[in-house]
């Protein structure tokens, strides 16, 4: 009868909470640890938080409590909030931002608990595309947990309205991040250890407010840290369902340090409304036959077909599937179902029935291993921490949508091919093997070869739009004016008076210092003719080592030394001295008079004559 009691109150609160879900919901303390086998006071399932049932404020008879309950009769402020359970956001969207976050403080919570953070850790987690039941599916593995002991019993009452993981009809998304039920559930496997179950909900892929960074992230997060995917899938399975999960494992491959063999566990495909049991029955053992069908790896298939079967096989040790009836028209299409049980097909339920124990059962639940080690709860918490860093920081690359991944390699491989014909019209002009050219005209064919292949890149027929398609060309546009600028100093290099200037640079302060080592050796001023000797002597070997790395290709460091000191002294001291040497002598001097000059010579003269 306490339960009872204790469930109106639950009702008011959960309704609150579902306002407030997305944020910190468990504000108000998360110590829940149930001990499945051990304590079921009550065969019945806890009411959780969630159902529309309860959002809507509808009470079901078992949660209509007898007034004379004396848990009622307390002030409602001594309720023990506490241990109610309900689902923890652990990873917080920002949906603004496309960022997640994780709430340590509620992970740590629930994970640290005495009782569980030394037990080994199963965690059975449901991940797919949005609007196909995986919160509603999750809500009967609760149910599972709650009522395991009856074995023949646990689906519940007929009128019982399905409660849990906030589920709803409609179009619209409801789950949002990830988040885990709030008991953590002690189980005792058959081999006597114990094990703590956690259950995981994600937000549903592909959603219209969602990038395919955001579905990534979440289903990445939920498969390296769950002991058992559960990809759920409607229908059928389709070859962008396969390409999506190899897409989504690949991200979540990247994000490992270590390269393992087998990164994830359990996979399962769970496809719902499975409408073919004439071709292959509800169930695990359909599943299977189904699945290697889906999954073989054919030699005359496509590479494309091929290559991601083989990346599926390669990222789980285990991969299953399992095929569920239709849960009835009721179920999908009417908006008043608050998932009672004699609302649902027989079908569902029965199969259902062969599903949960699949995962759950105390035999059959899988340990979350990491690189072969097992993983207890504290561990686990570890773990989050450390992926959901890598996915807030910018190492990984963006995962694309298959539109913009196929525009951007369209433009790429257009923008490759045009740099190519400007590349080998360039070299037909200023190749290896051609002489020297005029700048002026290397620059004009450049122009001209760089219009031509912009209008090649054009041509070509791409995905994308016009927008994306300029960005491209822009780039293009960068690319040749690099690759011009490196054709330029090629063709300087090939200038016979650019190459030589260092010789020449040093035979001139040999020349230089030769005279006047000479005239000061004259004169008797032996210091100074010492001095240009050394001088001389010192630009004697670099001019050898010049040449030597020249020659042989070797110490080009040195060579390049050289070669910047010859260009600063030319530079600096050279050049000026032939300049102001060239100010001084000029053509005029070695020519006749010009007549100007005469002329005015003339008229100087004139005037003088004149004073
Ligand atoms: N057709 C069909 N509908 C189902 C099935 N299971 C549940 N539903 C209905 O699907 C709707 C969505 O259920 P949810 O559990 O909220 O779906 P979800 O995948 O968690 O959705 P998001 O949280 O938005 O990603 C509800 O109206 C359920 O009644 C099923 O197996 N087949
Ligand atoms: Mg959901």
């Amino acid at each position: 009868m306490a339960e009872v009691g204790l469930s109106g109150l639950r009702k008011r609160n959960h309704f609150e909470q579902n306002q407030t879900r997305k944020r910190h919901v468990f504000d108000e303390g998360v110590s829940g640890v149930e001990d499945v086998p051990l304590s079921l006071p009550d065969p019945r399932p806890h009411p959780h938080m969630g159902s529309r049932a309860e959002a809507d404020g509808e009470t079901d008879e078992w949660e209509q409590a007898p007034e004379t309950s004396p848990v009622n009769e307390r002030p409602v402020t001594e309720e023990p909030l506490v241990d109610s359970p309900r689902p923890i956001q652990i990873v917080l969207a920002d949906e603004d931002n496309h960022k997640f976050e994780l709430d340590t403080e509620a992970l740590e919570k629930l994970l640290l608990q005495e009782e569980v953070r030394d037990l080994n850790v199963v965690v059975v987690s449901v991940a797919g595309a949005f609007r196909k039941g995986k919160s509603f599916l999750l809500d009967f593995m609760l149910r599972y947990m709650h009522n395991q002991q009856q074995a023949d019993w646990w689906l519940g009452e007929d009128d019982e309205p399905l409660t849990g993981f906030s589920w709803r009809g409609g179009c619209e998304r409801e789950t949002t991040g990830i988040q885990v039920w709030s008991k953590v559930f002690v189980v005792d496997k058959p081999d006597g250890s114990k094990v703590a179950v956690l259950l995981v909900d994600t937000q549903g892929a592909f959603d219209s407010q969602s990038t395919i960074k955001d579905c990534a992230t979440v289903f990445a997060l939920s498969t390296m840290t769950s002991s058992v995917q559960v990809y759920n899938l409607s229908q059928n399975i389709q070859e962008d369902d396969l390409q999506h999960l190899q897409l989504f494992t690949e991200y979540g491959r990247l994000a490992l340090e270590e390269i393992y063999l087998k990164p994830f566990q359990s996979l399962m495909f769970l496809i719902r409304d499975w409408s073919y049991p004439y071709e292959h029955n509800y169930g695990l053992e359909g599943g299977k036959r189904f699945l290697e069908k889906r999954l073989e790896v054919k030699q005359n298939q496509h590479e494309e077909l091929q290559t991601v079967r083989k990346h599926i096989h390669s990222c789980f040790s285990n991969i299953g599937c399992f095929l569920l009836p239709h849960p009835g028209l009721k179920v999908a299409t009417n908006p008043m179902f608050d998932g009672r049980l004699k609302d649902i097909d027989g079908d569902f339920k029965e199969a259902l029935g062969n599903l949960v124990p699949l995962l759950l059962a105390p035999e059959n639940l899988v340990e979350k291993e990491i690189g072969g080690a097992k993983v207890t709860c504290r561990d686990l918490v570890e773990y989050f921490k450390a992926y959901i860093k890598i996915y807030q920081g910018e190492e990984l690359p963006h995962p694309k949508s298959m539109l913009q991944a196929t525009a951007e390699a369209n433009n790429l491989t257009a923008v490759a091919g045009a740099k190519d014909t400007y590349s080998k019209s360039m070299e037909m002009v200023c190749g290896g093997d051609k002489p020297y050219i005029a700048p002026a005209d290397l620059e004009r064919c450049h122009e001209e070869f760089k219009e031509g292949s912009v209008r090649q890149f054009r041509a070509v027929k791409k995905m994308g739009g016009e927008d994306f398609c300029k960005r491209y060309q822009e780039q293009l546009e960068g690319e040749l004016d690099e690759a011009y600028s490196n054709f330029h100093k090629h063709n300087e290099g090939k200038n016979i008076f650019y190459a030589a200037r260092t010789p020449a640079t040093l035979f001139v302060v040999m020349f230089a210092t030769y005279i006047v080592s000479g005239l000061t050796g004259f004169i008797g001023m032996n210091t100074i003719a010492v001095l240009a000797n050394l001088v001389m002597g010192v630009a004697l070997m670099m001019l050898c080592m010049w040449a030597y790395v020249k020659y042989s290709g070797e110490f080009r460091d040195v060579g390049t030394v050289i070669d910047l000191l010859a260009d600063t002294l030319w530079e600096q001291v050279l050049s000026k001295l032939f300049e102001s040497a060239r100010s001084r002598i000029t053509w005029s001097s070695f020519l006749p008079a010009a007549p100007m000059q005469r002329k005015r010579l003339t008229s100087n003269n004139n005037y003088k004559k004149t004073d």
